[in-house]
């Protein structure tokens, strides 16, 4: 049964194509008829589609009688297919590896017009270590601006397949794509699982169904799995059921039995959703004495690499927080978060993101699928201190920044950075480098047009917007990727914002001792603009310490905002105080100050 599926996921850099090709796949297997589809199908939740970005992994199941131009034993045979959609993003990495856990192939793809980029090396290198087989493609060849024959090259030389075996397609015309299916089947192998042994599965994803309570998307491993049997979550020994189980078309299509090489969805029935792990493994109550053979090596969590706290903006929407993260973990194993108290804001949580496209795709998220709009504090990547008594600690928010009367010395965390770029890119990229504290290291060529660049630099520099720099200096040509190196000793402080004389902690900023000045000039401006006028004169501060280091003052607003409607219509004077009762609600109150929740964004933006 194993032999006639084949399982792979399509690995790619940031735009390069996975989502269009996957439309393809499915309509060239006829899985749905085109009336059924639309673009990039597999990105399904609004915030993909309006952002153009795949922020999910989304698994589908597609049948597909082979031609067998490889072999004839293939030909006409028919095969089940089933592919995970991966984003490029290096935010949604995570997404990622656990797709790659679940597959034995991987279609790399490029797009023609931009060649090799960062993510592609990074994905390889994720798909290779997973032990997975490579399908090497080229894509977008339809336009006139590709390097059809340059990029092939360059695969070629990247993966170590021959250069005619690097497909050539395009997933908007359809061109090569049949040749791609076949590729699949001749050169990714079928799983190894077989139906007789026990059970169990691996868990790579979930999510809350109000219906249908925790739902897992797993690949079967060995065995099989019916319909209403008694589960067991082996790593967290908790008990279910397979109430439901099914493919994945994409849409749920319930079956009666998932076998083993099959990727399908179970819905459990658990409410509680923090018993429910992705990583985890399922297997037959009955078998959970042998449960230590059975489980199964599942995932590591990545490491955050940006902190920010998160908080309702009224303290009675606290509960449906708490409650909101932990079903939206569920779907986002990357999240991390903690309880936390605030003096400004309340109680709230601290979270770590994988990035800033992260953090707002979470904000986001939270907005459109729980219905609860969140105050998010200044972000900030980890530092390290070391205090006077001898001992370290690892701090993630600026209220963590100890006393300078207890500290002896801070660090931050240095990244190697990877940069790929057109060779005549280097000019403008390598000052980029050093305008973040970069140290350059080396650039290598890897054709005649392309260079791999490698630098060390803060990840505080990386993460903020280095990334936005790097576009602008390639005409969005070169991209990034990075790997923590070590910490390293920096001069840091604590910058504090004081509005109206007060601190507004979630403004607080660590930051090097010789960018202070320049920072408190930004936030103090910006937070001018951003923060409304009110009846008296808001003074906005930087400090260090008790020093003030730049100042700004919002001068008082003159009239009442219904002045202008000269009195006469009571009823409409009377909406508009309302409306702008409603709009205060929403704003954190500092001292007498309203602060509405778009400064605390502001302060962020460089
Ligand atoms: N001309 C042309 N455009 C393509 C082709 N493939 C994809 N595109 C376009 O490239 C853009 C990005 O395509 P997506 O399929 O969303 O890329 P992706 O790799 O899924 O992007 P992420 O998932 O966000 O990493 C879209 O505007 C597509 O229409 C192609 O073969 N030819
Ligand atoms: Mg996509």
């Amino acid at each position: 049964m194993t032999q006639k599926i084949r399982n792979f996921c399509i690995i790619a850099h940031i735009d390069h194509g996975k989502s269009t090709l996957a439309d393809r796949l499915i309509e060239t297997t006829g899985t749905l008829e085109k009336r059924e589809m639309q673009e990039q199908m597999l990105d399904g939740m609004d915030l993909e589609r309006e952002r153009g970005i795949t922020i999910k992994l989304t698994p589908v199941r597609m049948e597909y009688k082979a031609k067998g131009a490889g072999s004839k034993e293939q030909e006409g045979e028919p095969y089940i297919l089933n592919l995970i959609d991966t984003p490029g993003h290096v935010d949604f990495s995570y997404e990622v590896s656990r797709s790659l856990a679940a597959v034995e192939g991987a279609v790399l793809l490029v797009d023609a017009t931009q060649g090799i980029q960062a993510q592609t090396m990074a994905n390889l290198t994720f798909a290779l270590e997973a032990g997975l087989t490579i399908v090497p493609a080229v894509n977008k060849i339809d336009l006139p601006a590709a390097d059809v024959a340059g990029t092939r090259r360059d695969i070629a030389k990247l993966t170590g397949i021959p250069e005619e075996e690097v497909l050539l397609v395009s997933a908007k015309t359809g061109a090569g794509v049949s040749e791609l299916l076949e590729a699949i089947i001749q050169r990714v192998p079928p799983p190894k699982g077989d139906e007789n042994n026990p059970f169990r599965a691996l868990v790579f994803d979930s999510f809350f169904d109000a219906y249908k309570g925790v739902v897992t998307y797993i690949r079967v491993v060995d065995g099989k799995l019916k319909k209403n049997e008694e589960i067991l979550f082996a790593g967290e020994n908790v008990r279910g059921e397979s109430l439901e189980i099914g493919i994945l078309h994409p849409l749920e299509l319930s079956r009666d039995e998932l076998h083993a090489g099959e990727i399908g969805y179970v819905a459990t029935g658990l409410r509680d959703v923090a018993q429910a792990r992705v990583g985890d493994t399922i297997i037959h109550f009955k078998d959970r004495d042998e449960k230590a053979d059975l489980v199964l090596p599942g995932y590591t969590v990545p490491q955050p690499k940006v902190f920010a706290g998160i908080y309702p903006h009224s303290g009675e929407e606290f509960r449906f927080l708490r409650d909101a993260l932990a079903k939206y973990r569920l779907n986002d194993a990357s999240l991390q978060y903690e309880q936390e108290t605030s003096t400004a804001l309340g109680q709230g949580f601290r979270c770590g993101f994988l990035g800033l496209l992260h953090l707002s795709i979470v904000q986001e998220r939270l907005k459109r699928e729980y219905n609860i709009e969140v105050t998010v504090t200044v972000p900030s990547v980890a530092y390290r201190v070391k205090l006077r008594n001898g001992k370290t600690e690892v701090i993630r928010t600026p209220t963590e920044f100890p006393d300078p009367s207890v500290l002896e010395s801070t660090e931050e965390q240095w990244v190697l950075v990877e940069i790929i770029s057109r060779a005549a890119d280097i000019g403008g990229i390598l000052p980029l480098i050093s305008a973040h504290a970069g140290i350059h290291r080396n650039t290598e060529y890897l054709s005649a047009e392309r260079v791999l660049i490698t630098a060390e630099m803060p990840l505080r520099e990386v993460v903020v917007d280095m990334h936005d720099g790097l576009k602008s200096a390639s005409a969005g040509y070169a991209s990034l990727s990075y790997d923590v190196l070590n910490w390293r000793p920096t001069d840091l402080i604590k910058l504090s914002i004081l509005v109206a004389e007060e601190s507004v902690e979630p403004l607080a900023m660590i930051v090097p001792r010789e960018q202070a000045l320049r920072e408190g000039r930004r936030i103090v401006e910006r937070l001018k603009k951003a923060i409304p006028r009110h009846l008296f004169a808001v003074p906005i501060q930087a400090a260090i310490g008790g020093k003030v280091i730049a100042r700004e003052t919002i001068p008082a607003m003159r009239k009442d905002v219904t002045g202008y409607l000269y009195g006469g219509d009571v009823t409409r004077k009377k909406k508009l105080l309302e409306k702008q009762k409603k709009g205060k609600k929403k704003m954190a109150k500092v001292g007498s100050v309203d602060i509405p929740p778009e400064a605390y964004l502001a302060a962020l933006g460089k």
